[in-house]
């Protein structure tokens, strides 16, 4: 989330689209609730189901799945060709006076630089803006430049008309407005609306793009870094936040910082790559010091064996060639080139697409680990269950070990919460029988192969004996151990860089905050944006004083957030240009003439006089937000909508006559797996999976109440469908896609109605995804044996939200 939880009480329109916030997240729902009983804010609810989110809200809107970039082009179309904008916010904090290179272009749904060859791009150099002789980004203040991003951006979303919203989402114009003039509303300072989504959003072959149109949504109405506004992703798993802080995903390093490319072997190419210089005169550009993050969190991990001589081990980082996501794994696994797999709190054969692609796979290793509380569906996925999953145990070798974990609540540590709240909790029971935590085992796992390669040597031993493993005890460190470690410390006596007389931070003293890390290996820090989370003064994250003197919600006192403990990413922004807040009643940050503060930890240079004109958004190089993403996207720096891998039109209908611009030309889809892509005329049914409030995924079927109060599979089907395929409320339902079929007990509701699709009547169906064979509900079909191998373009993320199907009575 840009802003957090509590804060969502400051909103005078709130939007909920992508996401099923009141069942997902029924406790962070409340302060939906508090907006609407306090403020009189306005729900609005944009899903293809009629959840129980919309159920409470002022509005809702039924709509076709994947196809989010249609409403929300069609919203900007609307904002800008109604001048319903913060005009001042817009002309200083965005990108929109900058111009674009001339070489630009969009011809057909596809951008310059792509090949026709490949069906790829491969020249991104045109997205980008025209540079200046002073090494500057060319702006035009007036905005009237025909390649100033304003005018750009005005003219691409001018095909996101009403008619458009229609024929792609299903959503008559009246409707359509409905949302746009209720969004619009909060155009004007001193108006807040917030947007809250989730998976709805995200898993699309385009979900990082429908978050950004999203995003220049929010922009356009100035409601990014002020109260009650913002982007805000309800995250999953209680830790997900943090995963993704500490760089668990395959191309990155903790704090957001990324690991190299295979053509990247040089240091000091990799690290000026990511020091990126500002783009416009007097901005802050604060990635400029990755440098310090980057030495700090290799001396972090291999202490003094990273040193200046050796580039601070940069030979220790692997190299990508690729991204080693999910299904980059399974697909090489597939092609038997993988030995081993660990499975850590992961119920893989659940949870990822094509169940079947995950058994062929699982089935060519030689060995695979699973550290879990439970027997899972993926610890048995050599074990025939019926017809539920059909396997030959005598042909599959693969060797099972089940290394029985403990529970979040039998440790103690941190989570991450949504709102980037770094939360201390501790321990309420102790793990039965033999179980121990993912940290003893990993230990465990780790001392040993250390063993290995001090004793029979290999390829190159040096990042694993050399690693930094400083615990009381190494087979048992404990969280507090490595808490402070994530925080970091001085290695040496620190003095100003100003007044070498004045000492900053005595040897191994734990660093105050992320400013104080410098980049010639006097610092140790292993996840920069966590720094200030375990000071000289101790553990920050167990901090319980929920005082809140202004009334905005901040409590910058309740456990800590990062970035240093700041409670509203860009804050800045929630003032003008003279630093006087837009909404007094609501100030977060505002200049008094020699700082800024407020309620808030400012997110800017605490004492830049606003007259300086520097920009909000101090993360990016150009000082502002940006529109126009130049190459940071796959697919483009406009977000443009392409259609659903399986797609029930079987064209574009914004590029009918151009195949190419079908789907997503940067989409992850592996050759094999296109193949088991179904048609329209055989699938005509549009599937969405979702998740009960119930049940927490596969997991919680193990647990005697959740089973009982949601006992078994069920497919959701609309009162119109039910009868054209002759099937009553509790009749089994047969649902079918290329990839297998599932049996299960129809649920005909009022909740999915049919739309009207490019003029064509089209059936949605609802397939919740918490059952399977294994635990007390009753044992039933795993629902990803239906949905296909695709992946967003650049998060990687399957395409759980749509796809087609074929239901019938069973
Ligand atoms: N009780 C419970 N809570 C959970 C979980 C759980 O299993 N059980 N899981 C947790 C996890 S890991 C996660 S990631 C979150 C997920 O949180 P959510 O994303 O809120 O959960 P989903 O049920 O997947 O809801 C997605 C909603 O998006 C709608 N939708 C589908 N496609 C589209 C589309 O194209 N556009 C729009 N506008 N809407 C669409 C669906 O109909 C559904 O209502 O929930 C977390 N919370
Ligand atoms: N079709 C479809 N598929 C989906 C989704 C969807 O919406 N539609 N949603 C996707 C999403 S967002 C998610 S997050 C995934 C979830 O997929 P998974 O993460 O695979 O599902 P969980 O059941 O949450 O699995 C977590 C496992 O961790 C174990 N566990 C709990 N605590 C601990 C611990 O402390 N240590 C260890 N080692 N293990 C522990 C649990 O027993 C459980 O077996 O599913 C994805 N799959
Ligand atoms: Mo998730």
């Amino acid at each position: 989330m840009t802003n957090h939880w509590v804060d969502i009480k400051n909103a005078d329109v709130i939007l909920v689209m992508g996401g099923n916030a009141a069942e997902a997240h029924p406790c962070g729902f409340k302060w939906v609730t508090e907006a609407k009983a306090h403020r009189g804010a306005k729900l609005v609810v944009v899903d293809p189901r009629f959840t129980r989110t919309a159920s409470v809200a002022d509005y809702y809107v039924p709509t076709r799945t994947g196809a989010d970039i249609v409403f929300l082009g069609g919203i900007i179309n609307y904002l800008l060709t109604n001048d319903k904008i913060q005009h001042e916010y817009v002309r200083n904090y965005t990108d929109m006076p900058f111009i674009v290179r001339e070489d630009f272009a969009f011809n057909d749904g596809l951008f310059s630089g792509y090949d026709e060859a490949t069906g790829k791009y491969t020249d991104k150099s045109s997205w980008n803006y025209e540079m200046g002789d002073d090494g500057y980004a060319k702006i035009d203040p007036t905005l009237e430049h025909p390649r100033c991003v304003y005018q750009m951006m005005k003219k691409h979303y001018s095909r996101y008309t009403p008619e458009m919203v229609e024929k792609a989402c299903g959503v008559p114009p009246e409707k359509f407005h409905k949302v746009a003039e209720l969004l619009a509303s909060t155009a004007v300072p001193g108006k807040a609306a917030t947007i809250l989504y989730a998976l709805g959003w995200t898993q699309h072959s385009t979900g990082a793009e429908t978050l950004r149109t999203g995003a220049m949504v929010q922009l356009l109405l100035g409601n990014m870094g002020i109260a009650g506004g913002g982007m805000n992703a309800l995250r999953g798993h209680s830790n997900i936040q943090g995963l993704t802080d500490l760089g668990l995903l395959t191309n990155m390093l903790p704090g957001y910082l990324t690991l190299p490319g295979e053509a990247e072997q040089d240091w000091n190419a990799y690290v000026a790559k990511r020091s990126l210089q500002p783009l416009r005169p007097n901005q802050l550009s604060y990635y400029s010091n990755s440098k310090k993050f980057l030495v700090s969190f290799m001396k972090s991990w291999w202490g003094d064996a990273a040193t200046e001589e050796n580039n601070y081990a940069f030979d220790y980082l692997p190299k990508l060639d690729k991204p080693y996501d999910m299904m980059q794994a399974f697909e090489l696994m597939n092609q038997g080139k993988m030995t081993g797999y660990i499975c850590q709190g992961f119920n893989i054969l659940a949870s990822a697409p094509d169940k079947q692609k995950i058994t062929d796979s699982l089935s060519k290793l030689k060995f695979l680990v699973i550290m879990d509380p439970l027997q899972t569906e993926t610890s048995e996925f050599w074990k025939p269950h019926g017809d539920f999953h059909k396997v030959d145990p005598t042909k599959i070798q693969t060797e099972v070990f089940s290394l029985p974990t403990s529970c979040f609540a039998e440790e103690r540590g941190s989570l991450v919460s949504s709102s980037r709240v770094l939360q201390w909790h501790w321990q309420g029971a102790e793990p039965p029988g033999q179980a121990k935590s993912d940290l003893d085992i990993m230990s465990g796992i780790f001392l040993r192969m250390k063993k290995a390669y001090q004793t029979e040597g290999g390829k190159f031993p040096d990042p694993i004996v050399n690693l930094t493993w400083n615990y009381a005890t190494p087979h048992s460190p404990t969280p507090e151990e490595i808490a402070m470690e994530f925080n970091g410390k001085a290695l040496k006596e620190l003095t100003d860089p100003k007044d070498p007389t004045k000492v900053v931070l005595k040897k191994n003293e734990q660093l105050a905050g992320f400013a104080q890390l410098r980049d010639d290996g006097s610092t140790a820090c292993g996840c920069w944006i966590f720094a200030g989370s375990w000071t000289a003064q101790g553990n920050q994250m167990g901090r319980r004083d929920n005082s809140d003197p202004t009334g905005i919600g901040n409590t910058l006192n309740w456990a800590w957030a990062w970035p240093a403990n700041r409670r509203v990413l860009y804050n800045r922004a929630s003032a003008d240009t003279k630093g006087k807040p837009w909404d007094p009643t609501r100030k977060l940050v505002g200049w008094n003439g020699t700082n800024w503060g407020g309620a808030d930890v400012p997110d800017f240079k605490a004492d830049e006089p606003p007259e300086n004109g520097m920009g909000p958004f101090i993360m990016l190089a150009e000082g502002v937000a940006r529109f126009f993403s130049r190459d940071a996207m796959a697919e483009g720096p406009f977000p443009e909508h392409y259609e659903p891998f399986e797609s029930p039109i079987g064209h574009n209908p914004m590029h009918p006559n151009n195949p190419r611009a079908f789907n997503n030309p940067a989409a992850r889809m592996f050759p094999n797996d296109r193949k088991k892509l179904g048609k329209k005329e055989e699938y005509p049914h549009v599937a969405t999976s979702y998740r009960l409030t119930e049940h927490f995924h596969y997991w919680t079927k193990h647990a005697r109440l959740n089973a009982i109060i949601q006992p078994e599979q069920f497919v959701e089907i609309g009162e119109e469908l039910g009868k054209e395929i002759g099937v009553v409320h509790g009749d089994k339902v047969r649902v079918s896609s290329k990839r297998g079929y599932i049996v299960a007990k129809a649920v005909v509701t009022k909740r999915i109605k049919a739309l009207m699709i490019d003029g064509k009547k089209t059936h949605q169906v609802g397939l919740p995804i918490n059952f399977g064979f294994k635990g007390l509900t009753k044992p039933g079909y795993l629902i990803n044996t239906l949905t296909p191998t695709v992946g967003d373009a650049n998060s990687q993320t399957p395409e759980f939200k749509s796809f087609l199907v074929k239901v019938e009575k069973a």
